[in-house]
C-alpha cells in the first residue's frame, strides 16, 4: 500500500514559491510502517494518476480555490481502486462534497496532525469511517514536517508554522472559526530544528505560515489587568514571554536566514516586539491594512486599525525597525467609491511598503461575509452550468465567475479594472526601482525587482484577471522568470549544522 499525498493546482508553475506545509506535515504524521509517502505538489507539475495502485491511500488536501482539481483527483483516484481521504479547511467545512463529488472514503475535519496514522490503520483493516472530526490539536502534539521529501531544486522558501490561531473575528476571514481565537504556540525547540533542518539544506529564506505572528497585544494586556483578571494576564504574559523566546533563539541562527510572516498592524504599538523580530532576522511580514478609511475598517470588524496620518506612521515604524511590510488590501467594501483605489495606492506608496497586494473582497466559506452573502441569495442564486454561484468552486475554472460580494454603487467589472490599474501602478518598473532602495547591493536590488514582477504575474494577473489570455500571458511569465528568481533564495547547503541551537 503506497500513501500518496497530493496538493491539487490547475495550473503548475515548474517551481513554486512557498511549500505547501500541510503535504510535508501529513508525510511526516504517517507511520514509517506505511512506506515512504510519495508527494505531489501540482503547482509544479500535475499528478500522475497512472501511478495509483488499487489498494494505495490517497490523500487530497484542499482549499476551496483548488477543491474542484481535488474532487477531479479523487474520482480519478477511486475509480483506480485507492482509498481517498480528503482534508483541509475547504473539506473540513464541506465534508459532503467530497464525498459526493470527489469519489472521497473519508473525510478528515481539521487538524490530520493526530489522526492520520489512525485513517491509514482503518483503511489497512476496511474499518474506515466516513468522516474524522480531528478537530484542533494542542501546540505541543503538532507534528514536525518532513523535509526529507523536499523534491530538489523546486521552491524559494520553506515554511514553518509557529502559532496557529487568531484572537481576532474579520469578517472576511475563517481562521478565528477553524483554528480558533486561542493561540496555540509551537514549543520553541521544535520550530527550531525544522528551520536548521531546511538550512542545512540550503534554504535561507523560510515563511512563518502562522496565522498572526503577534497573538497577544500591549492592549490585550492592559485590558487583563484593568479587569484585575490575574489568571488571564498570566496566561497572556507567558504567551508573550514565549514569543521573545522564540525570536532570541532565531537570533542565534546562522544570520543568512531570512525569515517573513503575518502580523496584526497593532505590532507596531510594540517596538520592543519589533526590535525583538529584526535581531530575529524575521525581515518582512504581511500585514493586514485592508482598508484606508474608517468606514472600510467598520466593514471587516477591523476597528484596531488606524486611518490617515496615523496609519502611515504606524507602517512606517514596522520599516524604521527593520521589519518590511507587504501591504494587504481588500477592494470592494460596501464603503468604498471610485476615489477609495486612488487613496489606498498613495497610502501604499507614502507608508513606504515594500510589497502590497491588493484583492477584491470574495466571501470565502466559513465567513462572516459569505453567510451574509449566501444568505442574500436564498434559494434562488444565479447559476452557471447549473451551479448556483454560492458554490462558485463547482462551477469548472474555464467558466468560473469571479464572484466577489455585490457593490451598493460599483459593478464587479469596475471594481476589478480599477483594482487592476492599482497593481498596474504600484508595480511599474520606475516604483519598483526607487522601492528597491531598501535593500543593501545592486544584486539584491535586482532580485528585489524579479520578485516584485514574480509576485505581480502570479499573483495579480492569474488571481484577478478574468480574460483568459491574461492569466495564460502571466503564467508563461511566471514560469520563465520562476526559475531564475529561484536560485536568487538559495544558500550554499549547510549539511554539518547541529540539531539544535543548543547542541553547538
Ligand atoms: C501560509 C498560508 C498561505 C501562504 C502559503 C501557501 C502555501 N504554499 O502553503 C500564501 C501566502 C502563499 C497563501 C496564499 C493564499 N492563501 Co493562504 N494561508 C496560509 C495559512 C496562514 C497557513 C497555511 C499553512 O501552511 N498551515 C499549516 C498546515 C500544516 O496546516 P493546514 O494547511 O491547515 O493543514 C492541516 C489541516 O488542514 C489538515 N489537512 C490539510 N490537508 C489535508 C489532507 C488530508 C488528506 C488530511 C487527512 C488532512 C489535511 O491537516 C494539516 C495538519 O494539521 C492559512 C491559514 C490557515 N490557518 O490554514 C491561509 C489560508 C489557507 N489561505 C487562504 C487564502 C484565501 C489564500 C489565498 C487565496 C489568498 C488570496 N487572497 O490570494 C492565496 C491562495 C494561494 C493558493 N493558490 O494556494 C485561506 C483559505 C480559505 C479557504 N476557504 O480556502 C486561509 C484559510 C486563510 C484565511 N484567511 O481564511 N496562504
Ligand atoms: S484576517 Fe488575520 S487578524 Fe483577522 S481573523 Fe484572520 S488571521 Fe486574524
Amino acid at each position: 500500500m503506497t500513501v500518496h499525498l497530493v496538493n491539487p493546482s490547475h495550473l503548475s508553475f515548474g517551481v513554486g514559491v512557498i511549500t505547501p506545509r500541510w503535504l510535508f506535515v501529513l508525510a511526516g504524521a504517517t507511520p514509517s510502517s506505511r512506506g515512504r509517502p510519495c508527494i505531489t505538489d501540482e503547482t509544479l507539475e500535475p499528478f500522475d494518476i497512472g501511478s495509483v495502485q488499487p489498494g494505495d491511500v490517497v490523500g487530497v488536501g484542499i482549499h476551496t480555490g483548488n477543491a474542484l482539481r481535488g474532487y477531479e483527483i479523487g474520482t480519478l483516484a477511486s475509480k483506480r481502486g485507492a482509498t481517498v481521504v480528503f482534508g483541509g479547511i475547504h473539506a473540513t467545512l464541506y465534508p459532503d462534497e467530497a464525498h459526493c463529488l470527489g469519489g472521497a472514503h473519508a473525510v478528515v475535519k481539521g487538524d490530520g496532525d493526530v489522526v492520520w496514522p489512525l485513517v491509514l490503520d482503518d483503511a489497512a483493516h476496511g474499518t474506515l469511517k466516513p468522516v474524522y472530526e480531528a478537530g484542533r490539536v494542542d501546540a505541543d502534539r503538532f507534528v514536525a514536517a518532513r523535509w526529507d521529501l523536499l523534491p530538489e531544486g523546486r521552491y524559494m522558501w520553506g515554511s514553518v508554522q509557529t502559532v496557529r490561531g487568531c484572537p481576532k473575528h474579520c469578517s472576511f476571514c475563517s481562521v478565528w472559526r477553524t483554528d480558533g481565537q486561542k493561540p496555540r504556540q509551537r514549543r520553541v525547540d521544535a520550530v527550531v530544528n525544522e528551520i536548521l533542518e531546511l538550512r542545512r539544506r540550503g534554504f535561507r529564506f523560510v515563511a512563518l505560515a502562522d496565522d498572526n505572528f503577534y497573538p497577544v497585544t500591549l492592549a490585550d494586556l492592559a485590558m487583563a489587568e484593568r479587569q484585575r483578571n490575574a489568571a488571564r494576564l498570566e496566561q497572556l504574559r507567558a504567551l508573550r514571554v514565549e514569543r521573545f523566546e522564540l525570536m532570541d533563539r532565531l537570533a542565534q541562527l546562522p544570520s543568512d536566514m531570512v525569515f517573513f510572516t503575518q502580523i496584526t498592524m497593532e505590532a507596531a504599538e510594540d517596538t520592543a516586539f519589533l526590535d525583538a523580530m529584526r535581531r530575529a532576522n524575521i525581515k518582512g511580514a504581511l500585514v493586514g491594512v485592508e482598508a484606508v478609511t474608517p468606514e472600510g475598517l467598520k466593514d471587516v470588524y477591523k476597528r484596531f486599525n488606524h486611518v490617515g496620518e496615523t496609519l502611515i506612521a504606524r507602517l512606517r515604524t514596522f520599516r524604521e525597525h527593520g521589519v518590511h511590510v507587504l501591504g494587504s488590501f481588500i477592494f470592494g467594501l460596501p464603503s468604498d467609491r471610485p476615489s477609495t483605489f486612488q487613496a489606498t495606492v498613495d497610502v501604499a506608496n507614502r507608508a513606504e511598503l515594500a510589497f502590497a497586494q491588493f484583492v477584491m473582497l470574495t466571501p470565502y466559506p466559513g465567513t462572516v461575509d459569505f453567510e451574509a452573502w449566501e444568505k442574500r441569495f436564498g434559494p434562488d442564486a444565479p447559476q452557471v452550468g447549473g451551479v448556483p454561484i454560492t458554490r462558485h468552486w463547482l462551477i469548472p475554472q474555464d467558466q468560473r465567475p469571479k464572484v466577489y460580494v455585490p457593490h451598493p454603487v460599483m459593478s464587479a467589472g469596475e471594481i476589478r479594472a480599477r483594482t487592476q490599474a492599482v497593481w498596474d501602478e504600484f508595480y511599474g518598473l520606475r516604483r519598483i526601482w526607487a522601492r528597491s532602495r531598501c535593500t543593501p547591493t545592486l544584486r539584491a536590488r535586482l532580485a528585489f525587482v524579479l520578485i516584485s514582477k514574480l509576485y505581480r504575474q502570479m499573483y495579480a494577473n492569474t488571481g484577478i484577471a478574468t480574460d483568459s489570455a491574461r492569466v495564460s500571458r502571466a503564467n508563461r511569465w511566471a514560469r520563465l522568470i520562476a526559475r531564475p528568481c529561484r536560485r536568487l533564495f538559495m544558500a550554499r547547503p549547510l549539511p554539518a549544522l547541529a540539531r539544535t541551537a543548543s547542541d553547538a
